[in-house]
């Protein structure tokens, strides 16, 4: 039965691209519910947009001299551009600094306002003089006073995901200037959680106890036992949607209290171009909301706008968050500022056209309930061992038999063996058992369980070996051969939710088209034959192709380079040290000394034990540079070393002197070498 759902999917900041997290995180998964939602009759509204306003922002258009809507027209437009390459099918990708938005926003508060459901208050908020601004959100970082995070942010704290204000952090620093902040009263309008507790403890502790992700039901029930306190939702910034109210002046609202707003205006936008209701998609209690988030959104949806809407008291509630944990790449956490991502437009030069390899990869490997590791050996495995040798391998060799022994049309099946019958029951039961998945949002166990009914085909052909038959027994070879037809078009249909470029390729390929209707998801378990004796396939095509080992370094290798380049580029030049006197430096004795041993330091990443000839003498010094170097790499090497430092005990090895490095701009570290031939020998005070 068709029942109508309203699904969000986080809206991204557009301070810079979209990189793989995003996409394993939120959009992916938001994509397969709602694909599957729409295969299987309902009425879906599939909302997102980009969150223009906010600090990072007015941040990054600082760092480039320009204006933070010179910033958000440019990653809005990368962003959407992203979503539609990678198959994201959003009803409606709108954007927060749209005028739809800024009225709807200015609307929804001015209603709570006139409920007094907000608190007016003045209090003291974080005050930078020498920027003669205040700071909030992200111009202020400090450590969380929950979880000791050194890096939080003046609304947030990004590692244990608590809502903070900003005069909860410990040691703050304004962003701005570094300065140690001040205090300063500022009136601002709070909206008071505490209120809601009684609430959202019996919509969400007893409501959602069962249906809810544990990730998500656990933070959540931490913060209402902790006790929830009232938060302000304006700002004293001049980016973002003006307060609409007496006093408002020079303040806006806070980002997180128009983003989720966000959805409403952009759920009305769609609706007026659609000529539906934008109302039944929001406040019908038939409709199901679900928000696809990253876990360092849920109390953002799950404390914060529920009481809005709550407050509000027109609108529906979320049916579920389904919210994901993070994806960590290599090994280490995904950085937009640290450059350590893989960027979407960056991806689809490298792999052009292969926008399914990247989905499905997420989609098997996604951090569903723990943080998980993206690697590109895993990414080039899944593609190898599974898109193209299990599922690729499959429809290649149905579709390349079917043209060889019968020129494309699909032959007339004689009676079933066991075997057929077996294999035909199995294929009618995947359609309840992906929708099982889905709609517990367990998208990795359902990918999973589409690629089985791929190894499904592949061995009932490997089993029945037409090709061997073909020769003995053609009234056999043709019922296998439409058996395996059945197969593949059942793929077609069901792989549209995780691989939508796949599936369109393969209803092609079989001609789908050209059938009296089109297989609905529910008819790979109704319909007795799917593809019909005497339809005409196509030729066909290779679905994936094979990912080499060398591509796979390519992309490693980028990922280090960027992130050194990174690193360099936003290098914090050390300030010059305490001045020293022409007597302190002549106490330094430098010599030209060449290396004549290398070794690593046993049980160490970072240490070499170097023999080297000082033209004093040969000695063992220890140094810092092994993951720079190989020893065999610093052989021969003259380098520049301090003779007169005291010796010390490194890992029980004594280093009598050191080796003077510094930096290429690629952040690597090079020997600080005489621009000479200069032997062992002392170095002229000039
Ligand atoms: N702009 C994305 C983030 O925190 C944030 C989501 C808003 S959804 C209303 O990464
Ligand atoms: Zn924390």
């Amino acid at each position: 039965m068709s029942k109508r759902y309203t699904i969000t999917a986080a809206l991204p900041y557009t301070n810079g691209p979209i990189h793989i997290g995003h996409l394993a995180g939120v959009y992916v998964p938001a994509d397969i519910y709602s694909r599957y939602l729409r295969l299987t009759g309902n009425d879906v509204a599939f909302i997102c947009g980009s969150d223009e306003h906010g600090v990072p922002i007015t941040i990054k258009a600082k760092k480039e001299g320009v204006t933070p809507q010179d910033i958000v027209d440019k990653y809005h437009a990368i962003i959407k551009q992203s979503f539609i390459d990678f198959g994201i099918t959003f009803d409606n990708y709108s954007r927060t600094s749209a005028k739809i938005h800024h009225d709807t926003a200015q609307e929804f508060f001015k209603t709570l306002y006139d409920k007094n459901e907000f608190v007016e208050e003045v209090t003291e908020q974080l005050y930078d003089a020498e920027a003669n601004q205040f700071l909030a959100d992200r111009f202020v970082t400090g450590t969380c006073p929950k979880c000791g995070n050194e890096e939080a942010y003046g609304d947030q704290c990004e590692s244990c995901g608590s809502s903070l204000n900003a005069t909860d952090l410990i040691n703050p620093k304004s962003a701005i200037t570094g300065n140690i902040p001040t205090l300063k009263e500022t009136k601002h309008w709070f909206l008071p959680l505490n209120k809601h507790e009684d609430f959202l403890r019996e919509w969400i502790l007893k409501g959602h106890k069962k249906d809810w992700k544990p990730n998500v039901y656990g933070q959540v029930k931490s913060w209402i036992d902790d006790g929830l306190r009232p938060r302000a939702v304006t700002r004293d910034l001049d980016w973002g949607i003006p307060v609409p109210v007496e006093g408002g002046e020079g303040k806006v609202l806070y980002v997180w209290f128009d983003a989720p707003i966000g959805y409403i205006s952009a759920t009305k936008e769609w609706a007026e171009r659609e000529g539906k209701n934008w109302e039944d998609y929001w406040k019908d209690e038939d409709t199901k909301l679900v928000h696809f988030i990253g876990k360092d959104n849920i109390v953002f949806h799950c404390i914060i706008f529920p009481s809005m809407l709550k407050a509000e008291g027109s609108y529906i509630l979320p049916d579920n968050v389904p919210a994901n944990e993070f994806l960590n790449l290599e090994g280490q956490k995904l950085s937009t500022s640290k450059n350590w991502a893989v960027w979407l437009p960056d991806y689809l030069i490298d792999f052009p056209n292969q926008q399914d390899v990247l989905r499905y990869a997420l989609t098997a490997n996604a951090p569903e309930t723990k943080d998980n590791d993206f690697t590109w050996k895993d990414f080039q495995a899944r593609n190898n061992n599974e898109l193209v040798a299990i599922f690729g391998n499959f429809i290649n060799r149905v579709v390349v038999l079917t043209n060889k022994y019968y020129g494309g049309i699909i032959p007339e099946p004689s009676d079933y063996s066991t075997i057929d019958e077996e294999t035909l029951a199995t294929v009618k039961a995947y359609p309840a058992v992906i929708s099982s998945s889905i709609e517990r949002y367990r998208f990795r166990e359902a990918s999973q369980e589409l690629m089985n009914l791929a190894r499904l085909g592949n061995k009932y052909l490997a089993d029945e070996e037409p090709w061997k038959t073909f020769k003995t027994d053609e009234a056999r070879t043709k019922t296998v051969m439409f058996v395996a037809l059945q197969i593949a078009s059942a793929l077609a249909v069901l792989s549209e939710p995780f691989l939508p470029f796949t599936s369109n390729k393969l209803k092609s390929i079989l001609c789908h088209s050209a059938l009296d209707a089109e297989s609905t998801w529910d008819d790979i378990s109704s319909k007795e034959v799917l593809l019909p004796a005497n339809h005409q396939i196509g030729k066909g095509e290779l679905l994936f192709s094979k990912i080499e080992d060398a591509q796979i370094e390519a992309q490693l290798e980028k990922l280090i380079t960027s992130k050194k380049a990174n690193e360099a580029a936003n290098k914090v030049v050390e300030p010059q040290k305490e001045e020293i006197t022409f007597e302190d430096f002549t106490k330094l004795d430098l010599r030209v000394g060449t290396i004549l041993e290398a070794e690593k330091m046993p049980k160490t990443k970072k240490l070499l034990v170097l023999k080297v000839d000082t033209g004093i003498d040969t000695r063992t010094i220890v140094s810092g540079i092994a993951e720079s170097f190989k020893p065999e790499e610093v052989i021969g090497k003259r380098v520049t070393v301090l003779v007169n430092l005291a010796p010390r005990k490194l890992r029980g090895v004594e280093s009598q002197g050191m080796i003077l490095m510094t930096e290429d701009e690629g952040g690597n570290l090079v020997f600080v070498n005489p621009d000479t031939d200069a032997v062992n020998n002392g170095l002229q005070i000039s």
